[in-house]
Parts: C-alpha cells; sequence; structure tokens
C-alpha cells in the first residue's frame, strides 16, 4: 500500500512533520487505525530497529524515528476505542535502586511503545518492591530491569527473589539488559532472558509473551 509505505520512510528518515499529516491522510483513505498503525508506523519502526542493530543508524536517528511515531500515534489514538491504542501486552521497565543511567533503558522503552507494548515506565533508581509493587497494580506480566553499573546488577537479584516470595514468578517473565549485563548472568541470577540493546529487547519480550500463552 503506497500511504503505508510513505508513512514508515519518513519514519526512518525521523520527519515527524510528515508522518503525523500523512497518517491522518491514510485514515481519510479509509485504511482501518490498525493496519496503519501495524503497516505504517510499527513497520517502520522495525526497520530502524533492525538498522540501529547494524550500526548504520545512531541513537539521534532512533530517537529521531521515535518523535515521529509518537507524532503518527496522536493521529490514531482518538481512532482506537476509548482512546487507547491496542496493545501486545504490558511491560514495566525501571532502571535498578542506586543506578541513575537511563538513556538506553528509555530507548528500550521506546522500541517496545514504538512495536506496540504497553510501557509503565518506573524511572531510574527504583527500588526491587516498587517493581513487585507495580506487577500488583498493574498486572503486567513482564518485568524489564536496566543496569548500567556492575554496583546495581545485584539489585537485578533482588527484584527476582522478591517476586518469587510473592509467588509470581510463575505469572511474569523478567527480562534484563545494560551495558555490564550478559545471558550467563541472566541465568545465574534466574532472569528469563537477557537483551543486548533496543530491537533485541522487542524480540526476546515478544517470546516471553508468546511462552506465557503457550
Ligand atoms: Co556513567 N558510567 N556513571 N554516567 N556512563 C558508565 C556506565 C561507565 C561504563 C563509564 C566508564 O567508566 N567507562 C561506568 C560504569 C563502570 C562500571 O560499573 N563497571 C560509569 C560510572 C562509573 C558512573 C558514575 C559512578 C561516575 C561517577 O559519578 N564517578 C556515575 C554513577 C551514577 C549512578 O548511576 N548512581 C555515572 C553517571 C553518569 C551520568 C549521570 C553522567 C550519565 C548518565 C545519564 C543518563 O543516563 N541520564 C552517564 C553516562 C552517559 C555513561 C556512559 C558514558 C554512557 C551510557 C549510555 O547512556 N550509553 C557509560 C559508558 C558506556 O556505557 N560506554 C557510563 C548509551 C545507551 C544507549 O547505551 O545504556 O548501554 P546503554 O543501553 C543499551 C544496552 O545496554 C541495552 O539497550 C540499550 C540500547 O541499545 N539496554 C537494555 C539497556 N538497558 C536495557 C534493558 C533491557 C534490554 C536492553 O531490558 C529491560
Amino acid at each position: 500500500m503506497e500511504i503505508l509505505n510513505r508513512i514508515s520512510e519518513k519514519l526512518q528518515l525521523g520527519e515527524s512533520e510528515e508522518v503525523g499529516p500523512l497518517t491522518q491522510e491514510a485514515l481519510n483513505q479509509g485504511l482501518p487505525p490498525a493496519e496503519v498503525l501495524q503497516g505504517g508506523l510499527i513497520a517502520g519502526m522495525q526497520v530502524v530497529g533492525a538498522r540501529f542493530r547494524q550500526h548504520e543508524l545512531f541513537l539521534p536517528d532512533v530517537l529521531l524515528a521515535a518523535r515521529a511515531m509518537y507524532a503518527g500515534m496522536d493521529v490514531l489514538k482518538p481512532h482506537f476505542v476509548g482512546g487507547r491504542m491496542p496493545t501486545r501486552g504490558k511491560v514495566i521497565l525501571g532502571t535498578v535502586k542506586g543506578d541513575l543511567h537511563d538513556i538506553g533503558k528509555n530507548l528500550v522503552g521506546i522500541m517496545l511503545r514504538g512495536s506496540g507494548f504497553e510501557v509503565i515506565d518506573l524511572g531510574k533508581d527504583v527500588a526491587p518492591e516498587k517493581f513487585v509493587a507495580a506487577v500488583h497494580e498493574t498486572g503486567a506480566r513482564i518485568v524489564g530491569m536496566s543496569a548500567l553499573l556492575t554496583t546495581t546488577m545485584p539489585i537485578m537479584r533482588e527484584v527476582i527473589e522478591r517476586l518469587r516470595l510473592d509467588g509470581l514468578l510463575g505469572k511474569v517473565r523478567t527480562v534484563i539488559g545494560g551495558a555490564p549485563l550478559s545471558a550467563e548472568y541472566a541465568a545465574e541470577i534466574g532472569a528469563d532472558a537477557y537483551a543486548y540493546d533496543g530491537a533485541n529487547a522487542v524480540e526476546r519480550v515478544s517470546e516471553l509473551i508468546r511462552s506465557l500463552e503457550s
């Protein structure tokens, strides 16, 4: 579909001022909002994620693309029931206690939102009990934790332990990420997945959601 390709291309270029009106044009042509979301905005963001992973795009490009994504989503939002976008699942996200690095975590949040997940961002310096309380409050099935400091990595183990004590481990899945982390560390602390960047986080979270459904 011509118009969806144009939305996707403009999103990849980060041209917010084009993406909003093009999204409206797609709706005017009679395309269902969900199709515009999936075939235009999300499709464009997936390309951005893949190119970022291959170092063909850089952080500023991703942030511009994310802004363009939001411009399109603002147009679509009122067309979904109750003004709510359809979601592929809720994800709680936060940088763990003692750690103030949030650029990577924010990027992961943008990629997840851009891929259709509802993200509940608890921010940075998030205490283990806050992650657990957020699971109870929101019913989210995925908990994503970020850490950039070797000294704050062990907090992730604490979060998992608290989830276990609250009987939540069978109901939620955990994913961790951040420069000093690894799949080995995830296995060591009992996390369900490790993701090395935003695009990979989208893949891991999608798998975890599928594992909860099966
Ligand atoms: Co600091 N810092 N910092 N810092 N900082 C690092 C992490 C460090 C490696 C620098 C160094 O020494 N070479 C070092 C840590 C060393 C260690 O622990 N072994 C360090 C240090 C020591 C510190 C302080 C202690 C410095 C001091 O005060 N003496 C201090 C700690 C403060 C605190 O947190 N309590 C500190 C402070 C800061 C700033 C506040 C100045 C600033 C953070 C600003 C902010 O985030 N709002 C800062 C920055 C910017 C960095 C570096 C330079 C860059 C981090 C970054 O944003 N990268 C960093 C050096 C480095 O990493 N090269 C450094 C870009 C970002 C897109 O990548 O965060 O890796 P990243 O996220 C990636 C992936 O890791 C992954 O996806 C992201 C997107 O690709 N990912 C996930 C991240 N979270 C994920 C979660 C997921 C999945 C994937 O699922 C949930």
